[in-house]
């Protein structure tokens, strides 16, 4: 077994996204093209020689194989150990998780989460820093800038590693370590919330339905719901990991996750549903009868979170993303506890969470998480929703009606147009940016506009600056609709409209979400000029 440097030339497409890079897999199937990637990220860290990486992947297409890519070039740029979940499976919790446990270095999570999977679809890859979370923008940005500078990497010539059997082997100077990819998570998960109360809730008749989408929670949501508490063989749906997802979407929102919404407003439905993504960092809430938006079950999660054994001191503080509806503002409120808010991505909450500022934290697109790990957990999030009816002993639709009663309710939408040619995003998004010192005072469909900004974020902890991060437009009322583009997606561009709009307590708290916003829906199309941009008169999906 040799070390080989390899000459190769810079890749100009190789720079990470909202959570990590994401291309097509035709595109990282040519040659050099992940080495490229890997190698910039190693060139980029400092220090890590003699230490462990924890490597795993979603199990999409082209996982097994960049996972021996990643092993030989570990190995030949000085780790000493790797630990990786048996068969490449580590759900991005679970890997999380992991790195902070065994005190890694670091980790690569090879996943492209929501976005679908096979031959002609989407594979990613993201690296994780030490505190088990997405590395921070100041290290995506050295390892873009590498990208663009690599001459060469660094790859042992090995026979592949078996990592289909639970095990230690040598490979090279270092040593692979095959872990069982639940064991250390599902532990994990018994710390934070009462079993014995839920297995109990389960046993009197409680019945639930989880659907993994032929992803990566599968053998997650088997040994947690169905063997630690109880539940019924089959309570799990696509629990068998996938390549190519079934030909889905690994996405859990309600067009994607058709089936389990259907289940859930069946007459016979299930009292608890849920649904994760591609990676497992997600998760969709759907009561019996009852769609609980993300926003909402942030919200609900904070203001029962002591409930659970693991948060009953008490939360430090919440996080919440921009686009994020502003429920869970009132909830820290009446706690008397920080809100924080940051740009879309879970990489700017690691901070908070380890400078102890927070605790949970949260955004619209179904992510849920808190000081556990790094990262939004899907799993997590079922759990606690779980732990929260088996103390109530009530159900979801009774707690959401309670809730609003308590707080007022957001009515809340996401509108994505999707595969836009990228000039015409741009242009939608430069116009939009152009307006916005003329928007103040305006009326339109939505009311009379407050204010109009583009985001920008101050990491509290280090005091580092993120700008652009979406164009926000406030009405007199508290409404809002919030404009950004897609940093996941892998073909044009993606459009994201998010749309609020506050009802107080003494308001009419049970309308239909597209009733509620409509007068904003129209507002943002006066705005935007989205048809004009985007020959599109309608989105491709609403979540
Ligand atoms: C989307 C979501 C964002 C999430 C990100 C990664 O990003 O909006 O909230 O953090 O995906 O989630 P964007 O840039 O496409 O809006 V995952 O589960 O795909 O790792
Ligand atoms: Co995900």
């Amino acid at each position: 077994m040799s070390i080989q440097t390899v000459k190769t030339t810079p890749f100009s497409d190789q720079k990470p996204g909202t959570s990590g890079l994401r291309k097509k897999v035709r595109v990282f199937q040519q040659p050099h093209y992940a080495e490229n990637f890997v190698q910039s990220v190693f060139d980029s860290l400092e220090g890590f020689a003699g230490q462990t990486l924890v490597v795993g992947g979603d199990g999409r297409y082209l996982n097994r194989e960049v996972i021996q890519i990643v092993l030989k070039m570990a190995a030949a740029n000085g780790f000493d150990r790797v630990l990786v979940g048996q068969g490449g499976i580590l759900s991005t919790p679970a890997a999380s998780h992991l790195i902070r446990l065994n005190s890694a270095f670091g980790g690569l999570i090879l996943s492209a989460s929501h976005n679908p999977g096979g031959p002609d679809e989407d594979f990613g890859i993201k690296y994780n820093v030490g505190n088990g979370g997405p590395a921070p923008e100041k290290v995506t940005d050295a390892i873009h800038a590498r990208t663009l500078t690599i001459d060469s990497y660094r790859i042992l010539d090995a026979a592949d590693v078996d990592i289909d059997s639970i095990g230690t082997r040598q490979l090279g100077d270092m040593v692979v370590e095959i872990v069982d990819p639940v064991a250390a998570y599902a532990e994990l998960m018994e710390q934070l919330f009462d079993f014995s109360a839920i297995r109990a809730m389960i046993a009197g008749g409680f019945t639930l339905a989880f659907d993994s989408m032929s992803a990566v929670t599968g053998p997650y949501a088997v040994e947690v719901f169905e063997k630690r508490l109880g539940a019924p063989a089959g309570t799990v749906m696509n629990g068998t990991p996938l390549p190519d997802f079934g030909h889905h979407h690994p996405d859990p929102n309600l067009v994607h996750a058709r089936e389990l919404y259907d289940r859930m407003m069946a007459p016979e439905a299930p009292d608890f549903g849920a649904a994760s993504d591609g990676d497992g960092d997600r998760n969709l809430i759907i009561g019996r009868h009852c769609y609980v938006t993300p926003s909402d079950s942030l919200a609900v999660l904070a203001a029962n979170a002591h409930l659970a054994p693991g948060y009953r001191q008490g939360l430090k503080g919440i996080a919440r993303s921009m686009p994020t509806s502003g429920a869970a503002d009132r909830v820290a409120e009446k706690l008397g506890i920080p809100l924080y808010e940051t740009p879309t991505g879970w990489k700017f909450f690691g901070n908070l969470l380890d400078a102890g500022m927070a605790t949970i934290c949260g955004e619209e697109s179904a992510g849920t998480g808190s000081d556990h790990v790094r990262e939004k957990d899907g799993v997590w999030a079922v759990l606690l929703w779980l732990n929260i009816l088996a103390a109530r002993r009530t159900s979801v639709v009774a707690i959401m009606a309670d809730h609003w009663a308590t707080y007022g309710r957001n009515y809340y939408a996401r509108h994505d147009y999707e595969a836009i040619a990228t000039n015409n995003a741009d242009a939608l998004m430069a116009a939009l940016r152009d307006s916005l010192t003329s928007l103040p005072g305006a009326t339109n469909s939505g009311g009379t506009i407050t204010a109009a900004d583009d985001f920008a974020y101050t990491d509290p902890t280090d005091q580092s600056v993120s700008r652009n991060q979406g164009v926000r437009v406030l009405f007199d009322d508290g409404s809002r609709v919030v404009f950004r583009l897609s940093g996941t997606g892998t073909e044009g561009a993606t459009l994201r409209v998010y749309i609020e709009r506050y009802v107080g307590t003494d308001g009419d708290l049970a309308m239909e979400t597209s009733d509620a916003l409509a007068p904003l829906v129209a507002a943002a199309q006066e705005l935007a000029d989205i048809a004009g941009y985007t020959g599109m008169d309608r989105p491709s999906v609403i979540t």
